[in-house]
């Protein structure tokens, strides 16, 4: 049977600086989102990259006396080589300079045309670069300082130019339809709530072009103007799929699954991308995602607090693995989180080294210095041993179901709990007792433990890549047997299998001062 088409994308981010964690945050929840469905057997495509254009990229080029193309290059380089260390699996790492996605955003506005959405007239109102966003009279307010900020307290200046509108005051009862139809589009329901009443607030025009400045994708037929950043950022997700050849074979992936971006970005994907396709005559995603901040110490992260983090010290100090897993476990995906230091390395230690990693060294090392390295039948199960499997064999449910949902953190809990449950069997059967008692039984016991390594360890893939894949490899499992297909009862482990010669996988983190 053809496998089912799962598409997820995360915003595209800006590389006017350094990649920092709220960045990393993102990619990696969307990556064990991405990785779970292919893991559970979809033909999953996973896009990721960097939006180059915009004033706020010429702005920061011109002040560090380099080209945009320059700084574009350069710090995309940075987000994708972020992202390869932490074994973010995308498909495509788009750049909005790729020539296929220029094709693309000149298409789908010859579309938008087409339909009568666009016309030209002149823009006067508030800007803010920061947020690369136009903002209502309404929405601004002032400083302590006197300084006009935008709703998402970025400061605004006033644009006065000759400009291309799209109509999106004809959008409302649509879009508001929309949300009726697919109650899912905007997640999670607080976010929703937030968008349906801006929408019924009413919706004026957009303008969707520049004439100040040429960093960007021109538009056709007038190439004074460039387009605005938004309608060429938001394009990325359907060039990634071959748009406008809807013949290509990518094109099976749209509408996407599932659009991962964050919160302070929900506006330009539930309000403007979903009018511009239904201008253009394309369908519309399933669901975007909202997902919250990551904040330090409580804290937003700012240049001017010098509080951003970078996540490649970050995966040096803590360990990737370590780092995807606090990501992943202790925010719950859609709220803020707030991180520490001590809470990173409480957690990592508690979880990782002293409660999975732990499990795994002391029976995998047991089967490996008492009987030879080999998976050996043992006496048969009694009622402890078969509770413990049966535990274990059931969890993709719970963990499907958590990320169908969007909320990693609860797969993350059910998987824990046969960990714990795992851990606490084994300290009750103490099997290092039975070696001289009876052998048989430190057999089935050591058997029991090695199968729950096992299965945590293919549905930890999704989570923690590199050292599932080690445990896998030490177990000696197979490639094509490291799916969800050989969870529980299909792919339990062999008897005869004989493992390779356990290494601790989650090291403990030890203050060095
Ligand atoms: O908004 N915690 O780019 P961007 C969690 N180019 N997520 C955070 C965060 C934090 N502290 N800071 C930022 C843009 N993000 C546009 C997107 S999509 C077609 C165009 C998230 O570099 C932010 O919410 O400012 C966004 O989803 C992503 O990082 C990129 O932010």
């Amino acid at each position: 049977m053809a496998k089912k088409p799962y598409y997820i994308t995360t915003a595209i981010s800006y590389p006017n600086g350094a990649p920092h964690i709220g960045h990393a945050y993102e990619f990696i929840c969307a990556d064990a989102i991405a990785r779970f469905k292919r893991l559970d057997g979809y033909d999953t495509r996973f896009q990721i990259g960097t939006d180059v254009h915009g004033q706020k990229m010429w702005q920061t080029a011109r002040d560090l006396g380099i080209t945009a193309k320059e700084l574009a290059a350069k710090n995309s380089d940075e987000f994708q080589r972020m992202t390869d260390l932490l074994n973010v699996s995308y498909d495509r790492f788009i750049r909005t300079s790729d020539a296929d996605h220029h094709a693309s955003c000149q298409a789908i506005w010859k579309a938008m045309e087409a339909n009568g959405d666009i016309y030209k007239s002149v823009y006067s109102g508030w800007y803010s670069v920061r947020d690369e966003a136009y903002y209502d009279e309404s929405e601004i307010t002032l400083s302590d300082e006197g300084t006009r900020l935008g709703p998402q307290g970025t400061p605004v200046e006033w644009v006065d130019e000759e400009s291309y509108f799209f109509k999106l005051s004809e959008y409302q009862d649509k879009l508001l339809a929309l949300y009726e139809s697919q109650p899912n589009y905007i997640l999670p329901e607080s976010r929703r709530n937030e968008i349906v009443s801006f929408v019924k607030g009413g919706l004026i025009d957009l303008s969707i072009s520049r004439t100040t400045f040429d960093w960007g994708v021109k538009v056709p037929g007038d190439e004074k103007h460039v387009m605005y950043v938004w309608v060429d950022a938001l394009t990325n997700y359907i060039t990634g799929v071959g748009y406008p050849n809807t013949e290509d074979e990518l094109w099976r992936f749209w509408p996407a699954d599932l659009h991962v971006i964050g919160k302070d970005i929900t506006r330009f994907h539930a309000v403007y991308w979903p009018a511009f396709l239904m201008s253009a005559g394309i369908a519309v995603p399933k669901a975007v995602f909202g997902h919250g901040f990551l904040l330090n110490k409580g804290e937003k992260m700012s240049k001017s607090l010098g509080n951003v983090e970078s996540p490649f010290g970050m995966a040096e100090v803590y360990g990737i693995d370590q780092l995807r897993y606090f990501c992943l476990r202790m925010v719950r995906f859609g709220s803020d989180g707030s991180y520490s230091h001590e809470d990173i390395v409480n957690h990592t230690n508690a979880d990782l080294a002293n409660n999975f990693g732990n499990l795994a060294q002391r029976s995998l090392s047991m089967i490996f210095k008492n009987c030879g390295g080999v998976i050996a039948p043992g006496s048969d199960f009694n009622a402890a041993d078969e509770a413990l499997l049966a535990l274990c064999d059931g969890v993709i449910e719970p963990c499907r179901a958590a990320m169908d949902a969007t909320h990693p953190n609860e797969a993350l809990d059910a998987i824990w709990s046969v960990l714990d449950e795992a851990n606490r069997y084994f300290d009750e059967q103490a099997p290092w007792g039975l070696k001289k008692t009876d052998p048989e039984r430190m057999k089935t016991v050591l058997f029991v433990t090695a199968e729950v390594v096992r299965q945590v360890a293919i549905l930890t893939q999704a989570f923690l890549p590199a050292s599932a894949e080690k445990l896998l490899d030490q177990l000696t499992i197979n490639a094509a047997s490291r799916d969800f297909a050989s969870l529980g009862q299909a792919g339990r482990l062999a008897y005869g299998t004989v493992i390779d010669q356990p290494q601790g996988v989650f090291p403990r983190y030890v203050e060095t001062t």
